[in-house]
């Protein structure tokens, strides 16, 4: 099972989390890893502090890191203690004494007036990468009394409403199930585990091989990139099979009259930014220099590109330009191709081909 470093020393997290990475992953404090550092939250908000965790570890240690910052929001406190919960009246006051000085400052404080929100960023800290953060909250009200002796920290004083229990009630699988550093966590995990990327171009509306491809890489893939002529199709008939794929779709030569894709994007997967553009605006049938131009210009490192019906791939000066060749008509051979991507620590690629008798790796 692989390992992941999780830069808290606040137990009760990694309990929430070891539970939630439970089978893909071992999770270890920094105490685990036999690291003491005080790191200083001093960032504004829940996503600096979360960075400034995730990446004083990951240089540390030169591994891929995660790390929370979360904490409660108190309308009535004008969202106090917020980004400073766990200093809140002293880093070392127990919670029982926070949670009775928040009651007692709420006394008299109606229900409409006691919300209040978890919130949890967390951070994925990757050597030689951008950090990625993901955000999750849950909405309650702060109750009248304390109650419950499961979770930690403010959880006694945090109603849920609609399941009428403090979040110190909740087992800890009920917690994470709902919980800010659940749906967080939840988000992350998306992004170490389906990291891959299926990049297809040319289908002139034969979706059969696209869902062929699809279903043979299923949970391994997050993401799909259609670079146009048809990207009507992927949008109307792909988007609707596959709820819980990102599609990203540009419109090619014969996309004139698309209704859904814009001519050329830049989107970023895992601080990465890639360049979708069909091609033929710049004259690719005759080379890419026109293209590698460009890519210099917008300051990426990756673009993607189709038109000519032919894989191809290039690198130079740290820019990478791919075609997947086309899925529906390929010219030159019989063979449909696309390409797979992984983005997570260095960009890797192959690309394969549809036989008579399965999906192959071809060289390119
Ligand atoms: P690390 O920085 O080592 O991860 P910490 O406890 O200092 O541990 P934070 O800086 O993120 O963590 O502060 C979060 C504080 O917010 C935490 O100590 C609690 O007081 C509160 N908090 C966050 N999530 C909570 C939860 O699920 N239940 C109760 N209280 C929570």
């Amino acid at each position: 099972m692989k390992e992941i470093i999780f830069a808290t020393k606040n137990k009760g997290k990694i309990k929430e989390i070891q539970a939630i990475l439970g089978h893909n992953y071992i999770v270890k404090s920094i105490e685990d890893i036999g690291i003491d550092i005080d790191i200083v939250e001093d960032g504004k908000t829940f996503e600096e502090n979360s960075i400034k965790k995730a990446v004083e570890i990951m240089k540390i240690t030169n591994k891929i890191v995660l790390a929370d910052d979360s904490g409660l929001e108190i309308d009535y406190l004008n969202g106090e203690p917020g980004v400073y919960s766990a200093r809140y009246m002293g880093e070392d006051t127990p919670y029982e004494i926070k949670n009775a000085k928040i009651l007692e400052m709420l006394k008299d404080v109606e229900e409409e007036k006691r919300g209040a929100r978890f919130v949890s960023v967390i951070a994925l800290a990757i050597p030689g990468k951008k950090p990625i953060t993901t955000r999750g909250t849950i909405e309650g009200i702060i109750a009248y009394e304390m109650k419950g002796e499961n979770g930690f920290g403010y959880d006694p004083i945090f109603y849920i409403p609609e399941l009428k229990k403090t979040a110190a009630e909740l087992s800890l699988e009920e917690k994470n199930k709902i919980s800010h550093r659940g749906k967080a966590l939840s988000e992350m995990k998306k992004i170490l585990l389906y990291r891959k990327v299926l990049v297809f171009s040319d289908s002139h509306g034969n979706i059969d091989n696209m869902v062929k491809v699809i279903e043979n890489f299923d949970k391994d893939v997050f993401a799909i990139i259609h670079l146009g002529d048809y990207a009507d199709d992927v949008e109307d008939e792909l988007r609707n099979l596959y709820t819980d794929k990102l599609f990203y779709s540009i419109a090619g030569n014969n996309d004139f009259i698309s209704s859904v894709a814009q001519d050329e994007e830049i989107i970023e997967i895992n601080g990465h930014k890639v360049f979708l553009t069909h091609g033929h605006q710049y004259n690719v049938y005759f080379g890419i220099d026109k293209l590698y131009y460009k890519l210099n210009e917008l300051g990426v490192n990756i673009g993607l590109y189709g038109h000519t019906h032919r894989p191809s791939a290039f690198f130079e000066n740290n820019i990478l330009i791919l075609n997947p060749g086309s899925i529906s008509s390929p010219r030159g051979s019989s063979i449909c191709t696309f390409l797979l991507m992984d983005f997570l620590d260095e960009v890797t690629y192959k690309f394969y081909g549809i036989f008579k008798d399965g999906i192959k790796e071809i060289d390119c």
